[in-house]
């Protein structure tokens, strides 16, 4: 038996990260510190209850831990800690929504979402016309907002009628693929009509929000959820951040009285969750004081700045980008134009060391065989990588998706070319350093 076989895979991984270019635009490379907290002894400790009130002994070093990642998490985000409170211990963005339907929608309650073939994440309700697929739409009751199918902007107004005949408890400002920032006033707005909650999942855009370089949810939001390991550039974990006090919400001339902060910790747990995962707990709580840093806010600027350079080269390279181009971290390449479809292209440059994701674009048929490819900034940008860097990195697309245009017409030497390409993709990034990862 080969004792090193995991080794062995993940040495194999590292080499993937390290010689390839990384454009999936909710991954990011997170610090050596980070991964060190989440390699110790916190791994090793149960805790299930809040610090202070737990349900096993010696919780004396995680109870601390927890209380500062609590602490840091306010103030990442510029929050007082008499109006908000948060919860770190969901275990993932998708558990961490579906403890706040859980707390503040009642089973087969209405909540309105993007949808997911326009943009919108599977928790946010996502079902096709045949069936319900996440949990969120079989618990819930669903009904998907959209984008405009011309411009691939969310079509408010729409939202708007909608929400006046559907009557939501809850209202989702959360993208999983949209390239512009929401509007918060207007969904708060929205939210009001209709006595409905306003929660913005910030997955996507947390380590946005935190140097704030993008608009910020909370102004206008009773609740906050986020992954931690995407642009935040933690490890992977969720957060769930609500407005304390008692909010009181008349959807129908009944009006219901809710206290958010013990009604999502308690969802967390013990409603949905046992122990907390401090190892994870401890990673959170390393990346949200590097969040508070002026090197992260640069990061942060180099992110916006290099994503706008990508869509912008590949827009003068003949390419059709959804929106027209990005107001954060990532773009939606619409590939109609081009007689292809996203799962071809992906798989094309997955061989090329191209590492991106396909995604439906507005107006798409199938989820399937989706038409766009979604490409992001931020992983690259943790490797240092700049503007100039990504007008280079976005020849490699270019060049490999021509190349598979020519071979699919029966023209050149595909596979021969393709592995050149995949020699020049290597050595490029290759060159920039691999943070976290140098010497393991
Ligand atoms: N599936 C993640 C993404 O890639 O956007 C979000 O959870």
């Amino acid at each position: 038996m080969n004792l090193c076989i995991v080794f062995s895979i993940i040495k194999r991984e590292k080499h993937r990260q390290t010689f390839g270019l990384e454009l999936i635009a909710s991954e990011n490379f997170t610090s050596r510190a980070v991964l060190e907290a989440l390699g110790s002894c916190m791994n090793n400790k149960y805790s299930e209850g809040y610090p202070g009130q737990r349900y096993y002994g010696g919780t004396e070093h995680v109870d601390e831990l927890e209380r500062l990642c609590q602490r840091r998490a306010l103030e990442a985000y510029g929050l007082d800690a008499d109006k908000w409170g948060v919860n770190v211990q969901p275990y993932s963005g998708s558990p961490a929504n579906f403890a706040v339907y859980t707390a503040i929608v009642e089973p087969h309650g209405r909540i309105m979402g993007l949808d997911l073939p326009d943009g919108g994440h599977l928790t946010h309700g996502f079902m096709t016309d045949k069936k319900k697929i996440s949990a969120t739409s079989i618990f819930f009751e669903s009904m998907p907002y959209k984008v405009d199918p011309d411009t691939g902007l969310i079509n408010y107004d729409r939202l708007e009628e909608n929400a006046r005949l559907f009557h939501p408890r809850l209202i989702i400002a959360g993208t999983s693929c949209y390239s512009r920032n929401l509007d918060y006033a207007r969904l708060r707005c929205i939210a009001d009509e209709n006595g409905a909650f306003l929660l913005a999942d910030m997955a996507h855009i947390s380590g946005l929000v935190a140097a704030g370089v993008v608009p910020s949810p909370f102004e206008y939001c009773d609740v906050v959820s986020t992954t931690t390991h995407k642009t935040l550039r933690g490890c992977r974990s969720g957060v769930i951040f609500y407005r304390k006090g008692i909010r009181s919400v008349d959807p129908k001339g009944k009006e219901t009285l809710y206290n958010l902060e013990s009604l999502i910790n308690q969802a967390v747990f013990p409603g949905l969750q046992g122990g907390p995962h401090n190892h994870a707990i401890a990673g959170v709580a390393v990346a949200l004081k590097q969040a508070l840093t002026p090197e992260f806010k640069a990061y942060q600027y180099q992110v916006l700045s290099n994503c706008r350079a990508m869509a912008n080269a590949l827009i003068n390279h003949g390419y059709k980008i959804v929106t027209g181009g990005s107001d954060n971290h990532l773009i939606l390449l619409d590939l109609r134009p081009n007689g292809t479809d996203g799962g071809r292209a992906e798989k094309v440059l997955e061989a090329a060391a191209i590492a991106c994701n396909k995604n439906t674009c507005p107006g798409d048929k199938s989820a399937l065989r989706p038409s766009g490819l979604r490409f992001g900034s931020p992983a690259l940008t943790s490797r240092g990588m700049v503007e100039d860097d990504f007008r280079k990195a976005s020849l490699q697309p270019k060049a490999t998706l021509k190349e598979f245009k020519e071979a699919l017409a029966g023209e050149g030497k595909h596979q021969e070319r393709v592995a050149e390409l995949r020699g020049e993709v290597e050595a490029f990034a290759g060159g920039f350093p691999m943070p976290g990862l140098e010497e393991l």
